[in-house]
């Protein structure tokens, strides 16, 4: 066994949480999961005690907890240099790390106006020009992705990486809330993250803990 415990919040809403468990799930690392359910009364205080950041997800590996999705995935790739969570290539890698940091830290009128809500297609909701530019952006990131470093398999740089694991949620909300207008080469994609049978599994996890 590994010793990894991932804690996570709800499946359907966490969209945070689905980066790093994703990750573990692709590159079939063993983990342990727990969850702490959101928007409950207690969730506030069992977040402050058990969370060093007060939020889902983070990492436990023996002394150490580790935060954020980010550094757990980082955290990851230094434990499994084997299962290559970045592109080998150090130019595509670069290029990765871009569009990784860029999902971290960006995105917020996509992130605000369209939470995830996984289990949900067809929902009606508003396309502001904020969320329109950030779904063209991210239309253009897949579609150079994929025609300039996905030769050698489906993902974004070939095989399935961080990058990937970071997108995923918002695969999740283009199919809640679009459809969206993507290339072929971006829509295909979309395809092929939503067909991955972790997706399918998060997917039936989230029904489970909604009752439907
Ligand atoms: N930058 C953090 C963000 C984590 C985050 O915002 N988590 C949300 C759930 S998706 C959370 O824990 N919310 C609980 C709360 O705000 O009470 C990461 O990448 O892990």
């Amino acid at each position: 066994m590994t010793g990894l415990t991932l804690t996570i919040g709800d499946k359907n809403l966490s969209s945070w949480s689905l980066r790093p468990w994703l990750l573990l799930k692709q590159a079939a690392i063993p983990f342990t999961e727990t969850t702490i359910r959101l928007d409950r009364p207690e969730t506030r205080k069992t977040l402050n005690e058990l969370s060093p950041s007060g939020l889902v997800p983070f990492l436990n590996h023996g002394d150490l907890d580790i935060w954020d999705s980010l550094a757990i995935s980082e955290y990851l790739n230094d434990l499994f240099p084997e299962k290559q969570l970045w592109p080998a290539n150090p130019e595509a890698r670069a290029i990765a790390r871009s569009v990784t940091a860029e999902m971290h830290s960006g995105f917020s009128a996509l992130r605000t106006v369209w939470p995830m809500n996984f289990t949900r297609s067809g929902l009606r909701h508003l396309t502001t020009g904020g969320v329109q530019r950030d779904i063209d952006r991210i239309n253009a990131l897949w579609t150079e992705c994929r025609t300039r470093f996905g030769e050698s398999g489906p993902f974004l740089f070939g095989g399935f990486s961080i990058a990937d694991a970071f997108y995923a949620p918002v695969v999740s909300r283009f199919t809640t809330y679009g459809p969206v207008a993507l290339s072929e080469p971006a829509a295909d994609y979309m395809e092929t993250i939503l067909a991955l049978p972790a997706m399918r599994e998060w997917g039936e996890g989230a029904a489970a803990e909604l009752g439907v």
